[in-house]
């Protein structure tokens, strides 16, 4: 039987356990990336391990997210990152170089590599045949001290392109087509390769585009080959070579099969508030939009953004519409400048922010109350824009255009021939803005900076072999971190400061969560499934944790927080009968007994004390996993052994 791309990846990068679909294997990892509103917590747990300098090939500290400074803070924690990174070994992006996603892609990704991320997108690798994967901080900072990175061997999905894309159809709407077949939870467990003829006639940004919106899927992660599109790539990046080929065997076997006929895709958008939500554009028409935004690590590819300024060149947008366009880097933004492309931008009334997240991480550009904002990003959460009541939609930069143009949502395909964009056989190479590390000799002298937001982070605390506690707070289906721990610029500088932060955990959905939490000391929260999708970012473990949450029953949970969970000592548990859910409410006192034995025999059985009854509950745990929460954490378990 032959092999999937991942599964020849994995196979050259497997330190442990066996390709048996849902058992832990453990990767040597070649590369990692951070950014900083995740990074700041990472290189803080890296640095209590005790290493000198990272084990890998290639580490790079991006500053992408927080780079709206109206305090101290984020600067504070910028100047940590770049003086922690010199002394370790780490690579450092400045801010203002660009999105990680989209200068990793760019700079520093190889065909055939591993890659973890302490961001959700890393996947966007997959677009050069990387096997990339998003993780949390403390993964991300183990795999730098050269320890291993675990996850449970996914399925193997297949997506074959026929025929090519029409005018006004672009990669967007390949990524919000698989959305609607698959759902946000269609892709938990399993990797998605995307292959057939219709790949070839996909260039590397496109590609990527899927690979970074898979993660909405909640995939592990998606990869493509590493074929002559990935060589022109890596060589206009004067990169040739990192290129190797890599496809599948046609032997290898798949889970799961999709069929999608480009030519038959038509314009698709994300309604409110999920991105898989999906209609056609034209089911939309005449709805009235209040802003645009271009950007964020979907879209802001030179491709992408030559389309919009095309589009844009000779044309007012309407001034009901206010534009936004970040370029996803520096490269991006300097050929845009050269070429004349940014003045056609902004010429037609469009505003031009920084290379960075901005608006896509609520870091400004919030709609109007209530505003209808079409957005090119990968995530449309409830109140992830920082406007409580915003409708965002996710759309093609071309749809976003479209909009911006008319005043509504508009099939772009309306505005006929779309203009011809011509790619550069060569992209402009700059690395200033990327900071090399100290060499090891002048490493020992370089002073760590630490500003006063750095707080400590909390310790979880081993579990006993029994727990009593109240179900603080019970949530629904498809909770996301962002509503677990919230992001915005009210938020994000307090990435290193979880005492901070903890006053905001679930303010989306329950004001008074904090307050009540901290209150009992030690809690359980209930969910539906798919608990926890979304982001990376640990502090929506490290947060609960800190706010005594020492346990969380769902019907199922997403595959980077159930990690974080565990990383945090925080026992994720699921029911048996998913009917159970209903049975159980919020205020009731929970309690479960012999749970050592019932880590072991995948089994526990919790009694509510309110109501009397008795469910059980599931659990699948590792060895290693049973002894990351007895001994209360990762972090401790890691200074243990
Ligand atoms: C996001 O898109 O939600 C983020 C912000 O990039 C996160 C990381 C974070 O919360 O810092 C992600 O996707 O992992
Ligand atoms: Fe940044 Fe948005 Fe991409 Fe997250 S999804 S890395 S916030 S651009």
């Amino acid at each position: 039987m032959g092999y999937t791309i991942a599964q020849k990846i994995i196979k050259a990068h497997m330190l442990s356990g066996d390709m048996t679909v849902g058992s832990e294997i453990a990767l040597k990892i070649d590369q990692t990336l951070t950014q900083d509103a995740t990074g700041t917590m990472a290189y803080l747990e890296f640095e209590t391990m005790g290493l000198d300098r990272v084990k890998t090939e290639r580490s790079v500290a991006y500053i992408d997210h927080n780079t709206l400074q109206s305090g101290f803070e984020n600067a504070d924690d910028h100047r940590y990152i770049q003086s922690v990174a010199k002394k370790h070994g780490i690579y450092f992006s400045r801010p203002g170089n660009g999105i990680c996603h989209q200068v990793h892609l760019e700079r520093f990704g190889k065909p055939g590599k591993t890659l973890i991320g302490s961001d959700s997108h890393t996947p966007t690798g997959g677009g050069i045949g990387m096997l990339a994967m998003g993780a949390g901080g403390l993964d991300v900072a183990v795999a730098m001290g050269g320890g291993a990175y675990y996850i449970t061997m996914p399925k193997m999905y297949k997506v074959n392109l026929t025929g090519k894309l029409n005018p006004y159809v672009t990669a967007k709407d390949i990524s919000l087509e698989i959305l609607r077949i698959l759902s946000v939870k269609g892709g938990v467990g399993a990797i998605i390769e995307w292959g057939g003829e219709g790949i070839k006639t996909l260039s590397v940004p496109e590609r990527a585009t899927i690979t970074n919106m898979g993660t909405e899927l909640g995939a592990t992660t998606s990869i493509f080959p590493s074929d002559e599109v990935t060589k022109a790539f890596l060589e206009a990046e004067g990169r040739a070579e990192d290129y190797i080929p890599l496809s599948s065997d046609p032997d290898a076997v798949y889970d799961r099969v999709i069929d999608i006929n480009l030519s038959e895709l038509k314009p698709l958008i994300a309604c409110p508030h999920s991105p898989d939500n999906v209609v056609t554009v034209e089911s939309l028409k005449g709805t009235k939009v209040d802003q645009v935004c271009i950007g964020s690590c979907t879209n802001s590819s030179l491709y992408d953004m030559l389309k919009v300024a095309a589009m844009l060149k000779g044309k007012i947008i309407q001034p009901s519409v206010s534009l936004s366009i970040s370029p996803g880097s520096k490269q991006v933004l300097s050929m845009l400048a050269d070429c004349g492309a940014l003045s056609d931008i902004l010429a037609s009334g469009a505003r031009l922010l920084e290379c960075a997240c901005g608006p896509c991480i609520g870091m400004g550009f919030s709609p109007n109350s209530g505003g209808v904002s079409l957005r090119t990003f990968n995530r449309n959460f409830e109140g992830r824009s920082g406007t409580a009541d915003g409708q965002v939609y996710l759309v093609s930069p071309e749809t976003a255009v479209a909009a911006a143009l008319t005043g509504e949502i508009t099939d772009p395909r309306i505005f006929g021939t779309m203009p011809e964009v011509k790619m550069p056989d060569s992209f402009k190479i700059d690395d200033t803005a990327v900071v090399e590390p100290a060499s090891p000799q002048e490493a020992a002298d370089i002073e760590v900076l630490r500003g006063p937001n750095i707080k400590p982070f909390p310790s979880a605390r081993p579990f006993n072999d029994s727990l009593s506690a109240e179900l603080v707070l019970k949530v629904g289906d498809n909770i996301t971190t962002d509503h677990i721990m919230p992001a915005g610029a009210k938020i994000l500088p307090y990435r290193s400061n979880i005492p901070h932060l903890s006053q905001f955990c679930f303010g989306v959905c329950d004001k008074t969560f904090p307050e009540r939490a901290k209150a009992l000391g030690q809690s359980i929260i209930v969910g539906g499934s798919n608990y926890g999708q979304g982001s990376s970012r640990e502090h929506a473990a490290l947060v609960p944790m800190y706010l005594g949450v020492r346990a969380v029953i769902t019907k199922s949970f997403a595959r980077i927080h159930v990690a974080n969970l565990i990383n945090a000592g925080i026992m994720p548990l699921t029911f048996e009968n998913p009917d159970d859910y209903d049975r159980i409410s919020q205020g009731d006192m929970l309690s479960m007994n012999d749970i050592f034995a019932g880590m072991d025999n995948g089994k526990i059985v919790l009694e509510d004390k309110t109501t009397g009854e008795s469910f059980n509950l599931v659990c699948s745990f590792t060895d290693r996993q049973k002894a990351i929460l007895k001994a209360g954490g990762l972090l401790q378990y890691t200074k243990e052994g």
